[in-house]
């Protein structure tokens, strides 16, 4: 059963991975044996990165790139290929949020939104599967929400672009599951990362922000999820044991979506 879920021997990238989610992914793959490579666009927070992954004892590669510029994400591919050998593992993680209603948001703040986390997944993943047709196989995880399945005020954006990730995560495995290539989604619920900051402040009076309660009372776990939460989940997609899952959104979310909400006392 061990060698089922095990990453001996592979190599994989995940984009935006110096803390929170991509974090937490990089770190279980290099557990389970993968060598590790990962990106963001602030150099500090790069090495930051660099060094956080040593303190795992975890020899991991950073790249200054950012991921919607094609010629970057082409670079560094290349780079990872050169230094590395092959490329087994993508996991598609970098991404943004704005929350601002949608008739105060302008088109390029929109944009922007579409541009991290829809159109970035669409061209890592185009320099990637070219070279993983060649290597006879590949895994591309893509980190999709609760919001490629539910709406809410304010991130009309975030879930457009969350939405078409769902739906190019079940297009790649269409156009190339014929190569041995499997395309999967990770859905996580609300995680306590420095994206989600902002919803879990302490306010003047030193209660909780209201939206704590809110995503408790949502969520029939009762809690926020860790960045860990994601780990096992992910091992399982980039490992063999997930070789005829395909196009699939496993939402690691505390049972939100299953859940109508509590009745009224
Ligand atoms: P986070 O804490 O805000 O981290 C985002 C990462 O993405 C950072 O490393 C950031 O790098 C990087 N990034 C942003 N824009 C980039 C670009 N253009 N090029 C390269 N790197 C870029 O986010 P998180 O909460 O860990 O979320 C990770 C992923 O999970 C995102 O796609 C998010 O939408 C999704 N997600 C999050 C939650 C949640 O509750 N937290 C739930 C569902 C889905 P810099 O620091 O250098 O900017
Ligand atoms: C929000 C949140 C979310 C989560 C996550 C849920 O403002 O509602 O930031 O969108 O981060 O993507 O799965």
């Amino acid at each position: 059963m061990d060698n089922l879920f095990s990453l001996e021997g592979k190599v994989a990238l995940v984009t935006g991975a110096s803390y929170g989610i991509g974090f937490a992914i990089a770190s279980a793959f290099a557990k389970a044996g993968a060598k590790i490579a990962f990106n963001d666009l602030s150099p500090e927070k790069n090495k930051m990165g660099v060094e956080a992954y040593k303190k795992l004892g975890i020899d991991a590669k950073g790249y200054v790139c950012d991921v919607t510029k094609e010629e970057q994400v082409k670079e560094m591919i290349d780079d990872i290929i050169k230094t590395y050998g092959h490329l087994d593992i993508l996991v598609n993680n970098a991404g943004i949020i704005k929350r601002i209603p949608m008739t105060d948001m302008s088109d390029s703040d929109f944009r922007q939104v579409i541009d991290v986390d829809l159109v970035a997944p669409f061209i890592v993943s185009k320099a990637v599967i070219p070279h993983m047709i060649k290597l006879g196989h590949g895994k591309i995880i893509n980190i999709c929400s609760m919001m490629s399945e539910l709406g809410r005020e304010t991130v009309s954006a975030y879930a457009a672009a969350k939405g078409g990730l769902k739906m190019l995560t079940r297009n790649i495995c269409s156009e190339y599951g014929e190569y041995n290539i499997q395309c999967n989604g990770i859905g996580p619920g609300y995680i306590a990362t420095p994206q989600t900051a902002p919803l879990r402040e302490k306010q003047a009076d030193g209660s909780m922000h209201p939206f704590d309660s809110f995503i408790r009372a949502k969520t029939p776990a009762n809690r926020w999820g860790n960045p860990e939460d994601l780990a096992g989940p992910a091992v399982f997609l980039a490992s063999d044991a997930s070789n005829f899952v395909n196009g699939h959104i496993l939402y690691v979310d505390g049972g939100i979506l299953a859940y109508i909400g509590k009745q009224p006392k």
